[in-house]
């Protein structure tokens, strides 16, 4: 009856259902929640786990005995309903000191500042057993050229990374980073603006085995990319650490619409692969409310990402399981594409000789049927067989 449950792994994000619905033309529409309540609330609803920033749980600037106190309310709610916390991240944009960047600030101090920030909350995600640390570089960015040295700005996001990884092996911790990708918002112009440049950038790191990609549904879709491909290649590459399932409609600001809102048929090959490809991992929404919404339109909300995630599920495995799609796959040859296209031991002054009957004329007429397939995973999409 596609109610969630702990073992289907959704977590939730505490400034996703805690966003008060403030946006750059209007104040909030809604109360402050306390971190305890978002607990107790989300585990009511078959929640399996919750993530933050440092910033949503310890208000920036607390002293250290109200940081102590933020921290133990928080595990006495994850004691109790049994909630875990796979994943961490650092605030680093909300503050005026963040509004020129943070681990690629221009000012020196402001990096060093941003960096114990995040040193800080490594230590307390791994105290609270999280698996990931994610990093968003929203401010890490520029609104003209002239204002950023660009080469030098990835030469600082490495070092700060480094640092981060360093620290996390030093101290025997068992964290892994996730950096994630976003084109543009709130900076004109964000560095690492897609998931390819997340991977291209993990290569130049000193520890890239510890550091992989969190990529955002609606992040991608902003840069006109296709997150499925995306995704795709990040589990190729190893680097599928985490991931951000929300809805956007299109190239424009940052929706975060709940999962299932926005490009449905991209978020059923997205739940198609996750669930074909054995991704293993946390599926975590990174969502805000609509800001229409009082508190119960929040938990509906919330409960909507989960249910549609399930219906896609369902929907995928009947799409998978169907015998004409299966037998429309073949005709299709896309199971064919999982044959090498060089025979073993075969060399390329082989292929130059190889004596093949191949026709281009013939081999250009071939149908290939996507047409149809696509009818049929769109059939199943809306609820047919
Ligand atoms: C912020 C951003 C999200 C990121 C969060 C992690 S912060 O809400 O819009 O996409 O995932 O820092
Ligand atoms: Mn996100
Ligand atoms: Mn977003
Ligand atoms: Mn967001």
């Amino acid at each position: 009856d596609y109610s969630p449950t702990p073992a289907d792994k959704f977590s939730f994000g505490l400034w996703t259902v805690g966003f008060q619905g403030a946006d750059p033309f209007g104040a909030a529409t809604r109360p402050e929640l306390d971190p305890v309540r978002a607990v107790h609330k989300l585990a009511e609803r078959g929640a399996w786990g919750v993530t933050f920033h440092d910033d949503d749980l310890i208000p920036f600037g607390a002293s250290e005995s109200e940081r102590e106190n933020a921290v133990s309310r928080f595990r006495a709610a994850l004691d109790e309903t049994g909630m875990t916390v796979p994943m961490v991240t650092t605030n680093l944009f909300g503050h005026p000191v963040f509004k020129d960047g943070a681990l690629t600030a221009n000012d020196r101090d402001i990096r060093r500042f941003a960096l114990r920030k995040v040193l800080r909350n490594v230590e307390l995600a791994a105290e609270l057993g999280a698996e990931t640390f994610v990093a968003w570089g929203g401010r890490e960015g520029a609104e003209s050229e002239a204002a950023l040295d660009a080469c030098s700005a990835f030469e600082r996001y490495k070092e700060g990374i480094d640092l981060v990884c360093e620290f996390i092996r030093e101290r025997g911790y068992d964290l892994r980073l996730a950096l994630e990708p976003k084109p543009n918002e709130p900076r004109g112009d964000i560095l690492l603006p897609t998931v390819g440049h997340v991977l291209a950038f993990i290569e130049r790191l000193q520890h890239p085995e510890m550091v992989g990609v969190n990529p955002e549904v609606g992040h991608e879709q902003m840069a006109g990319l296709n997150y499925v491909h995306g995704i795709a290649q990040a589990l190729w590459s190893d680097k599928l650490f985490h991931l951000d399932l929300n809805g956007q409609h299109g190239a424009k600001f940052d929706q975060d619409l709940r999962f299932g809102a926005g490009d449905l048929k991209n978020a059923f090959f997205t739940v198609d692969l996750l669930e074909s490809a054995g991704y293993s991992g946390p599926r975590h929404f990174d969502f805000k409310p609509s800001r229409t919404e009082d508190e119960e339109g929040v938990w509906e909300s919330a409960a909507g990402c989960m249910r549609n995630y399930l219906i896609l599920k369902d929907r995928a495995a009947a799409f998978r399981a169907d015998p004409r799609v299966r037998e429309v796959l073949e005709a299709s040859r896309v199971t064919e594409l999982r044959r090498p296209t060089i025979s073993s031991g075969e060399k390329a002054a082989d292929l130059l000789t190889a004596q093949e009957d191949f026709d281009p004329e013939e081999a250009g007429k071939r149908a290939m049927h996507y047409e149809l397939l696509d009818q049929l995973a769109l059939e199943h999409l809306m609820g047919l067989g």
